[in-house]
């Protein structure tokens, strides 16, 4: 049994959960004041975890850590190879050749290269919004147009509007379609039918694809992930993203899996990507692959209660928001619609009202106006008091004055 209760100090350790939520949230530095406290606030923000990483992880760091030599290091081994196409195999029934396999220093990273690389001047970029908005980052740091299609969204649930994917891939300027699956912030886990559909819409239009696969490994127990690359085994355009970073929470290690099929553009790949890894991270990862699964076991469960916690807790206290429990990801996507005006700044009501730092509102690039995407990825008692602070904020709205308000 692993203590996911255990309230862990992340100060002083430079992390952005801490110490980055102004520039990252506000666009504000040191100078911006709350009424509350840094050391205050509960922290349901940047997608990373409040648990520790697993202990089968930092013993393999350690390991590592005694070979005294951190020189210029790459992926060489094979071993590190089978532990992950191992995870793969066992977790989703797909494999890949390890020639595909190119590391990166995160899937960010790694999309903004990609687009640089597939794409001519004046190409598009197709995705799902809402949406993560580093998918529109890559595509504007590359001076490249994005073209979005809305979800559907009904009776608190998200689906693809195929006609208008359909629509808008037929655009001849689109050549990337670039999907998150399963979807943030939404939650959705893709299905075959819907994959196959999309899987359809990219074949028609000889689109590149790139996977982002991030949050596969986080489902809610029952759900089973399906990488598009088991419904598109030879599709040569795909690009399939994974890695241990959501999973173990180990982003900071900043190390993520990209499986590259198109020869060419790995080759290009290859010749231009600065391809040098961090050996810890090697390690971490390795270690994570092999021996992490009965740990990840446990978190899951655990994210399973603080989800249903969750549903009761906003049922009860705050019965005009909507909520599904989310199929995939540990974080909550919730509608708050009822209660606020749709240009109301949600992140900064709930962190000068509630002392509770969220992302929410226009923050996932379109169609997510009045919204809020809770993090539950942290003990059940830290989330006891961010969902009774952000029910009384709401609860309470009317009464008083708080700074952001126009
Ligand atoms: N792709 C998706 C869909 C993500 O949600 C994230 C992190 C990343 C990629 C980042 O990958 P990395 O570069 O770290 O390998 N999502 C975050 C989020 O929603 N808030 O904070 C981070």
């Amino acid at each position: 049994m692993y203590d996911f209760d255990e309230i862990i100090d992340r100060r002083h350790t430079n992390a952005m959960s801490t110490d980055g939520f102004r520039s990252y949230i506000f666009h504000a530095d040191d100078s911006m004041t709350f009424p509350y406290k840094d050391e205050e606030f509960i922290r349901m923000w940047v997608a990373d975890m409040e648990f520790a990483t697993p202990d089968v992880v930092i013993d393999a760091i350690k390991e590592r850590l005694d070979k005294r030599i951190f020189g210029y290091t790459r992926v060489f081994e094979k071993s590190y190879y089978d532990a992950f196409v191992g995870w793969c195999q066992r977790r989703y029934g797909w494999t890949f050749k390890r020639e595909e396999l190119v590391m990166s220093n995160g899937v960010i990273p790694a999309l903004y290269e990609l687009v640089d690389y597939i794409l001519k001047d004046d190409e598009k970029v197709l995705f799902l919004t809402p949406s993560y908005a580093y998918f529109k980052y890559a595509a504007d740091v590359n001076h490249k147009e994005s073209v979005c299609s809305n979800l559907i969204y009904e009776n608190g649930r998200y689906s693809i509007d195929f006609n208008d994917l359909k629509e808008k891939a037929s655009d001849p300027k689109v050549k990337l379609f670039i999907l998150c699956n399963p979807h943030n912030p939404t939650g959705r886990v893709w299905q075959e039918d819907e994959l196959k559909k999309m899987a359809q819409i990219v074949e028609d239009n000889n689109l590149w694809v790139i996977s982002d696969e991030i949050h596969c490994d986080l489902l809610r127990t029952c759900n089973q992930h399906i990488p598009l690359g088991k419904i598109m085994p030879t599709y040569q355009k795909l690009v399939t993203c994974m890695a241990p970073s959501k999973t173990f929470n180990l982003a900071g290690m900043m190390i993520s899996n990209i499986m590259i099929r198109d020869e060419e553009l790995r080759n290009i790949w290859l010749d231009r990507h600065y391809n040098f890894d961090n050996p810890l991270s090697i390690a971490a990862t390795q270690g994570a692959y092999e021996k992490g699964e009965p740990w990840l076991k446990e978190l899951c469960a655990y994210l399973d209660k603080n989800f249903e916690f969750t549903k009761t807790y906003l049922k009860e206290n705050l019965p005009q928001a909507k909520m599904e429990i989310s199929e995939a990801t540990y974080l909550a996507w919730v509608d708050l619609n009822a209660y606020f005006d749709k240009d109301e700044n949600l992140p900064m009501f709930f962190a000068y009202k509630a002392g509770v730092l969220l992302e929410g509102g226009n923050m996932f690039v379109q169609h997510s106006d009045g919204f809020i995407r809770l993090n539950l990825a942290c003990p059940k008692s830290t989330l006891e008091e961010g969902l009774k602070r952000i029910c009384d904020a709401i609860n309470h709205k009317h009464t008083e004055k708080y700074l952001g308000e126009k």
